[in-house]
């Protein structure tokens, strides 16, 4: 097992504000963080912006800026998000900075002197708002683009082209040795079929048509392609050919699982054209480039240029964060499509959070307290009948919870652990603590209800911790678990919480009123 863990979101575009579709990528990105170092894994985690190219170009001078102050104003505003998100990057890349522009014009002079870049004429269709060319064959007789449907125009200029053509075979070879490569397999069959096997072309990497990007030195009319330009921040903000290459040769090295999370649209880059890269520069490729899925809406895709966008912060400020980072992680299974919707969304936080979690913490404590003053009574094993199966679940949903994280499969952790927390309501509906009460002779029965009750929250609040940042600690201090008991190790010998004080909180999450609310975010979505 590798110590070091290297996870990046991809570095968005600051073309106009961020939506729910970002704060999703981020969010599963930020609880994967926050599990690992949990583990005692020496995390990094990396997202950014991604600042040049013709569009962000366009965008600041429609408004009368020039492009750094169109995107230092977007930037500060996606950071801001992550703040309201509680998210854990360890560094914020921009590719307009120094430490990063620098890095890309090295990487480029070195392919140019090794050949793997040359100067050539291109000529093609060209997608503006994706910032592609694309091939006759790929743009079809309607001369629409494989990516975004829009109508792309014929353009031909002087360019710099990256021989990828000449990588191919070892791309292939790198495919077949390191199955787990791509993630979902029907992402690495698309590539294979719609852009490998057809022939995949060197490919242009220098535009003259604008100004906002990385200046070859060796031809400054040129600017470097979007594309190499974005696709390096994974390694320049790690100081690769800077002064300081501790964190690269860190996190860039052997003993580190390095994963890639992206959605859909830009599998093409990370999966073909970054991993050639990094093979002409003789470096180390990750293990994982890991695909998600898109959030769309009822009417389709939701995207900033279509303009049917859910903006995250109101829902932040009205429901909390970790509602909302519940919500995105647990409602979308990571690596397939979801859609949003405010009735589901409304109903998850409720059904979840409400009325399992939320209950069963409320219910147990107030039994502890009127059964037990207070206290939880002490672990003894096997008391009722219902109490061996109820363990047995807390093993199999601490496997299946690892496992997933493992996989990235995150969604199936949480499903896993709020299949437990249900689990335990129905185990006092089994157990049926009010009735034993009334019994004397049951005390034995009613304890190890009580203390099976507690420390099933103890275990599931350790494992919703990287998600339920601030509720499930409160749930922990409901049961009056030390902090030394809060660390992740301390889970796997069921029993742990015993003879602590429990004190009664306010609910964890407040059930909705699915109309009501409904109704608001409605609003909400139509201000924007
Ligand atoms: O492509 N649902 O930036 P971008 C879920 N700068 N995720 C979504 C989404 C949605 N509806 N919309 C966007 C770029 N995303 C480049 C990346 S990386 C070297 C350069 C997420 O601002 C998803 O992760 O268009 C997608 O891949 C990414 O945002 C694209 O962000």
């Amino acid at each position: 097992m590798k110590k070091n863990y290297y996870i990046t979101t991809p570095i968005y575009y600051p073309s106009a504000n961020l939506h729910i579709g970002h704060a999703y990528c981020t969010t599963c990105c930020d609880a994967i963080a926050r599990y690992r170092r949990y583990r005692g894994y020496n995390t990094y985690f990396l997202t950014g912006a991604d600042e040049h190219g013709e569009k962000i170009e366009k965008n600041a001078n429609a408004k009368g800026m020039t492009p750094q102050e169109f995107v230092d104003e977007i930037v500060e505003g996606i950071q801001n998000l992550w703040k309201a998100l509680e998210i854990t990057n360890d560094d914020f890349i921009r590719t307009s900075q120094k430490r990063h522009t620098i890095v890309v014009q090295k990487i480029f002079s070195r392919l140019l002197e090794q050949g793997d870049i040359y100067l050539g004429k291109y000529k093609g269709w060209y997608c503006t708002p994706c910032e592609s060319f694309w091939t006759d064959t790929q743009v079809g007789e309607e001369h629409i683009c494989p990516d975004c449907g829009r109508k792309v125009h014929e353009a031909e200029e002087e360019a710099y082209f990256f021989k990828v053509s000449k990588y191919v075979d070892r791309l292939l070879r790198f495919y077949e040795e390191h199955p787990d490569f791509i993630y979902p397999e029907s992402r690495k069959n698309e590539m294979l079929n719609t852009f490998i096997k057809p022939g995949l072309e060197d490919l242009c990497i220098s535009r003259t048509s604008f100004s906002w990007g990385v200046p070859i030195r060796e031809n400054p009319k040129h600017i470097i392609y979007v594309w190499i330009d974005a696709l390096v921040n994974y390694i320049s903000a790690l100081g690769y050919l800077s002064d300081d290459v501790k964190k690269f040769q860190e996190f860039w090295g052997e003993n580190t699982e390095i994963v890639h999370v992206i959605g859909n649209d830009i599998t093409r880059f990370h999966t073909i054209y970054w991993p050639v890269l990094l093979m002409a520069l003789d470096l180390r490729l990750p293990d994982k480039v890991f695909v998600h899925g898109l959030l769309m809406m009822k009417d389709g895709k939701m995207s900033k240029s279509k303009g049917n966008v859910v903006n995250p912060y109101p829902l932040i400020e009205k429901y909390g964060v970790d509602a909302v980072r519940y919500y995105l992680v647990r409602e979308t299974i990571f690596g397939q499509d979801g859609t949003f919707s405010p009735e589901q969304f409304v109903e998850r936080l409720n059904m979840d959070l409400a009325n399992d979690y939320g209950n069963l913490l409320s219910r147990t404590v107030s039994m502890i307290e009127k059964y037990f003053n207070g206290v939880i009574p002490t672990y003894v094993g096997n008391v009722t009948e219902f109490d061996q199966s109820l363990r047995d679940s807390v093993k199999e949903t601490i496997t299946k919870y690892e496992e997933g994280f493992e996989n990235l499969h995150i969604t199936d952790s949480f499903i896993a652990v709020m299949d437990l927390v249900s689990r335990a309501n129905k185990y006092i509906d089994e157990t049926a603590p009010w009735s034993l009460a009334k019994d004397k002779e049951k005390i034995k029965e009613l304890a190890s209800v009580m203390s099976h009750l507690a420390n099933v929250i103890y275990v599931s609040s350790i494992m919703l911790k990287p998600v339920l940042i601030h509720a499930a600690d409160k749930a922990l201090d409901a049961l009056g678990v030390s902090n030394e008991l809060r660390e992740y190790k301390n889970i796997y010998e069921f029993g742990k919480v015993s003879n602590l004080k429990v004190h009664k909180i306010d609910p964890l999450f407040p059930r909705l009123d699915v109309i009501k609310e409904t109704e608001y975010i409605k609003e909400l979505m139509k201000n924007k």
